[in-house]
């Protein structure tokens, strides 16, 4: 086996976005593609040698052959050893478990998270620091200055390694080490929570269904919510990863999991229903006859947490990112706990919690995790829900209700208009950045500004700061509108729209959430020109 040294030439737009470096797949599988960004990973971080790391994906359409050429560069660039997931499977909250557990110095996951796979898809990269988080920023523009030079990168040239047994072999003079993707992830969640009580709210009959949405979790949800804890064999659908994943957005989210949101709401639902995206990290919430934010779910897990194992102590402080709704903060004052505000995306949460500032951390997009590890974390946030049902006997409607009436209900909603054009929407958030300072006073659909800014975010560990994270309008009574583009888009721009409405009188809490946020909706239109700009007469998806 011999090392080959490749000639290549930077490749314009490889840089990474809000989780990691996300192509149309035909992309990356273009000459160099792939081979130039996993060699700027390694020349980014100081070189290979001698290093270990782990390596494991979504098991969407590419991750297989790409997981190979991570292999055979890995070993070309004189790494000791890499740990992978069976056929090159892992979620990204296991990955990130692995990490940490085997105190390695990094690992790749290749992911392209809830984006949809297939070879007219999408496909992504992401590297994660030896804390097992998502590299921040400082990582991220090492690798991307290494694109924007890269001359030459380095590869093995060997057959494939054998992913499909576990066990130990050599490729070249690295070892390659294949893990049972679950064991290990199965093992921290039995230390996190009470089995024993759960097991018990299943034997008692309580139904649950947990839609993988034919992506990564499927294996892992089967073994421990079906194998573990007992719940009926069928309790969890769409188990077996596809590379297309059967054809749908690994999103979970009332669009794209629109078949389990209306099997919660029939007459026969279950007592819970679940879902989650690509690569694991993700989870919906849902009751009989209930969806639950995610915004709202964050806030419910931070005032039960004692009641699972692991949080029994309570909370260091609590952390969402900055569209995420303002519940949880009520909860935070109410413990009398830290609540930090923090730009989108996990990485920015990796110094909080690596700094014991936060225990728990969550993102309205679906994310929601702790200081188990150091990505968010979709089955944990099943399994909590599920320990924290177990503990008090209620249905998942009866815990919002109490839950509202003790720190009052922030309606959340987001919009977002996809593929836009990308003119037309940069235009958009620049005038709107134009009249931030002329904003506070002024009256949109009935409401008055309170304050108008563009978020920036000072780290309280490192002292590194992050500009341009979106733009925030706050209402007085507690209404507010966050502006900002999605950073992990394929085509054109997104524009995403987060609306969000306080309400504090008991009477009102039931309102249909597009009711009670019409006035939130029509200020944005008025303040941002949406329909102008971007020739769209409503969202694409509203969540
Ligand atoms: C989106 C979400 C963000 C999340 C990110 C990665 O980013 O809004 O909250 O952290 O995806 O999630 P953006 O820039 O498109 O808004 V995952 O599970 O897709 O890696
Ligand atoms: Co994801």
């Amino acid at each position: 086996m011999s090392i080959h040294r490749i000639q290549t030439e930077p490749i314009d737009g490889q840089k990474p976005g809000t989780s990691g470096l996300r192509k149309k797949t035909r992309i990356f599988m273009g000459p160099h593609y792939l081979e130039n960004f996993i060699q700027a990973i390694f020349d980014g971080i100081g070189g290979a040698q001698g290093k270990t790391f782990v390596l494991g994906g979504d098991g969407r359409y590419f991750n297989d052959r790409a997981a190979q050429v991570m292999l055979r560069m890995a070993a070309a660039n004189g790494a000791k050893k890499v740990i992978v997931g069976q056929n090159a499977i892992l979620s990204t909250p296991a990955a990130s478990n692995l990490i940490r557990l085997r105190q390695t110095d990094g690992g790749v996951i290749l992911s392209a998270s809830h984006n949809p796979g297939g070879p007219d898809e999408d496909f992504g990269v992401k590297f994660n620091t030896p804390n097992g988080g998502p590299a921040p920023e400082g990582v991220t523009a090492k690798i991307y200055e290494a694109t924007k030079t890269i001359r030459e990168y380095s590869i093995l040239d060997a057959q494939d390694v054998d992913l499909s047994t576990v066990g130990t072999t050599k490729l070249g003079e690295m070892e390659v080490e294949v893990v049972d993707p679950v064991a290990d992830y199965q093992a921290l969640m039995e230390k996190l929570f009470d089995f024993d009580k759960i097991r018990d709210l299943f034997a008692s009959g309580f139904r649950i269904r947990f839609d993988a949405m034919h992506a990564v979790t499927g294996p892992y949800a089967s073994a421990i919510l079906e194998g573990a804890l007992g719940a009926p064999s069928g309790s969890v659908v769409n188990a077996v990863p596809s590379p297309d994943f059967g054809g749908g957005h690994p999103d979970p989210n009332p669009i794209w999991a629109k078949d389990l949101v209306d099997r919660m709401m029939a007459d026969d639902a279950p007592d819970f229903g679940a879902a989650s995206d690509g690569d694991g990290d993700r989870n919906m919430i849902l009751g009989k006859g209930v969806y639950v934010t995610p915004s709202d779910s964050l806030a419910v897990l931070a005032a039960q947490a004692r009641l699972a194992p692991a949080y029994k102590d309570g909370l260091k402080g609590v952390a969402r990112s900055m569209p995420t709704s303002r519940a949880v903060d009520r909860v935070a004052a109410s413990l009398g706990i830290d609540c930090y505000e923090t730009p989108t995306g996990w990485k920015f949460f990796g110094n909080l919690l690596d700094a014991g500032r936060a225990t728990i951390c969550g993102e309205e997009s679906a994310g929601t995790g702790s200081d188990h590890v150091r990505e968010k974390d979709g089955l944990w946030a099943v399994l909590f829900w599920l320990n924290i049902l177990a503990e008090t006997r209620k249905s998942v409607a009866e815990l919002m209700a109490d839950h509202w009436r003790n720190f009052g209900r922030n309606y959340y909603s987001r919009h977002d208009y996809e593929a836009v054009d990308a003119t037309a929407a940069e235009g958009l958030m620049q005038a709107l950045r134009e009249k931030l300072a002329e904003l506070p006073g002024t009256t949109h659909a009935g409401r008055t500004v309170e304050a108008a800014d563009e978020f920036a975010y000072d780290d309280p560990v490192d002292g590194s700061r992050s500009e341009g994270q979106g733009v925030r309008v706050s209402f007085e009574g507690g209404g507010r509108i966050v502006f900002r583009l999605s950073g992990t888009g394929t085509e054109g721009a997104t524009l995403r729209v987060y609306l969000e409405d306080v309400e504090e009188d008991p009477a009102r809490m039931d309102a249909e959430t597009d009711t009670a946020l019409a006035p939130m909706i029509a200020a944005a239109n008025e303040l941002a020109g949406i329909s102008e700009r971007t020739g769209r007469s409503g969202p694409d998806v509203r969540t």
